[in-house]
C-alpha cells in the first residue's frame, strides 16, 4: 500500500476544525503538524485531534516538517505569503477562499507555484456539496436540453457573526464571503462569464460591509443567470446554508428547492427527489451541507495529487471565480456591467 501523504495544517481557527475532522474520515492522508499564531487555538486543535507537532510560525513549520503538502485554513491577508513560502519548499498547498485579497495577488500565487512545478487548490468547496453536484448531474444528463436561464439564490438571515466575528467589520462582506461560493458554482453549473451587472445594499446597520448583492450574469455560451444572496432575510424556516438552484432548458427545467428537493422535468416527466447531505457522524446541523462538501474536496486533493492531475478548483480555475468577486464590486460602485476577459 501507498504510504499516506503527510500534511500540516496552517490556522486552527473556527472553520479548520471541519476539515481536520474530514482528514480523519479520509484514507491516504494524515495531519502530522498543525500551526497557528495564536497559542490558544493551536492548544485547543492540537489537544482536540491528538496532534503533537506544533508550530507558532510558519516558516518553523516548513524547516521542521518533511510535508506532502499543506492545508492553508487562515484568512484572506495571510493567504500570499503562506502559499509562496509553500512553493518556496516546494509543497503543494491547498488555500481557503477567498484565495486572496485581491486577483493581482491571487495570479502572482498561481505563478509561484507554477513555477516552483507544485499543485494549489483552493478550498472552493460548495460546488462539491452533493445537492450542487446532483443539479450538475441532471445537466450532464442532457434530460433539460440547452440551459438558457439559471439562478443561483442564497438567502438568510443566519447569525455568521458570532463564529466568524471578522466578517461584520470589513469594507467587503457578503459578495467576498459567500458570494464567491455563488458566484463558483454559477460558472460549475453554467459555464465561464463573459460580463457582470451588480448592485448592492447594506442592510445590517451593524456591519461595515454589504450584505445583499444581486448579480446579473452573461455566460460565454450565451446562457443568463442571476445570481443573488443575502444576508438580511428573514423567512418562515431559517435556509442557512442551502443554495437554491433554478435552471431553465430547451427541453426542461431544474428546481433546487428549501429542504433539499430537487425536481426535474424533461420530456418523460416530472421527478422529485430528496438530495438531503448525508449528516457525518462529526457533523452538526445546519452546517452539515457545508461539512460533507469538506470531506469531497479534500479527498478529490488527495486523488489529484496521487494521480498527478489538476484539482477541478485549483489556482488557475479559481482566478475565474475571484475575477467575478473583483468585477462585482467594480461594477457595483461604477452601475456599469464589467466584461470579465479583460480582468484575466
Ligand atoms: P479564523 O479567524 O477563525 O481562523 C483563522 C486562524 O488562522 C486564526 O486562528 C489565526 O490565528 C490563524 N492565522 C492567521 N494568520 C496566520 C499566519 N500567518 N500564520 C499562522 N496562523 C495564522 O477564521 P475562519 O473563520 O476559520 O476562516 C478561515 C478561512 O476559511 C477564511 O478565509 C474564510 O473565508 C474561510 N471559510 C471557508 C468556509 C467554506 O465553506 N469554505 C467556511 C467558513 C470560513
Ligand atoms: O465564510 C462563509 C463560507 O465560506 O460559508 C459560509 C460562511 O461560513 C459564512 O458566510
Amino acid at each position: 500500500m501507498a504510504a499516506e501523504l503527510r500534511g500540516a495544517l496552517i490556522g486552527c481557527g473556527f472553520f479548520a476544525v471541519n476539515q481536520m475532522h474530514a482528514w480523519r474520515d479520509i484514507a491516504g492522508a494524515a495531519i502530522v503538524a498543525i500551526c497557528d499564531r495564536d497559542p490558544e487555538r493551536l492548544k485547543i486543535v492540537g489537544d482536540q485531534f491528538g496532534i503533537a507537532r506544533r508550530y507558532a510560525d510558519a516558516a518553523a513549520l516548513f524547516a521542521g516538517e518533511k510535508l506532502d503538502f499543506v492545508d492553508i485554513a487562515t484568512t484572506a491577508p495571510s493567504h500570499r505569503s503562506l502559499v509562496e513560502m509553500a512553493a518556496r519548499h516546494r509543497v503543494p498547498a491547498i488555500c481557503q477562499k477567498p484565495f486572496a485579497p485581491t486577483l493581482a495577488d491571487a495570479k502572482a500565487m498561481v505563478k509561484a507555484c507554477t513555477d516552483a512545478g507544485v499543485p494549489l487548490m483552493v478550498h472552493e468547496n460548495f460546488r462539491w456539496q452533493s445537492p450542487i453536484q446532483a443539479v450538475r448531474a441532471v445537466l450532464d444528463s442532457g434530460d433539460i436540453g440547452r440551459p438558457f436561464f439559471g439562478r443561483i439564490s442564497f438567502r438568510s438571515a443566519y447569525d455568521v457573526f458570532s463564529g466568524q466575528p471578522y466578517l461584520a467589520t470589513g469594507k467587503r462582506f457578503i459578495i467576498e464571503d459567500l458570494g464567491i461560493h455563488s458566484l463558483d458554482i454559477a460558472r460549475f453549473l453554467l459555464g465561464d462569464v463573459s460580463a457582470i451587472t451588480t448592485r448592492t445594499a447594506r442592510i445590517n446597520p451593524d456591519i461595515v460591509g454589504e450584505d445583499v448583492a444581486t448579480m446579473l450574469i452573461d455566460h460565454k455560451n450565451g446562457t443568463i443567470s442571476v445570481v443573488d444572496c443575502s444576508y438580511a432575510t428573514k423567512l418562515a424556516t431559517e435556509p442557512f446554508p442551502e443554495t437554491l438552484v433554478e435552471i431553465d432548458g430547451s427541453d426542461g427545467t431544474i428546481r433546487l428547492e428549501q429542504g433539499y428537493r430537487l425536481t426535474v422535468t424533461s420530456k418523460s416527466g416530472t421527478r422529485i427527489s430528496d438530495v438531503s447531505p448525508p449528516l457525518l457522524s462529526w457533523a452538526s446541523r445546519p452546517w452539515h451541507n457545508i461539512q460533507e462538501s469538506v470531506v469531497a474536496i479534500q479527498k478529490h486533493w488527495v486523488d489529484c495529487l496521487v494521480n498527478g492531475t489538476e484539482p477541478a478548483t485549483s489556482g488557475a480555475d479559481n482566478l475565474k471565480t475571484l475575477a467575478l468577486v473583483e468585477a462585482a464590486y467594480s461594477g457595483a460602485a461604477s452601475r456599469e456591467p464589467v466584461q470579465l476577459d479583460a480582468l484575466l
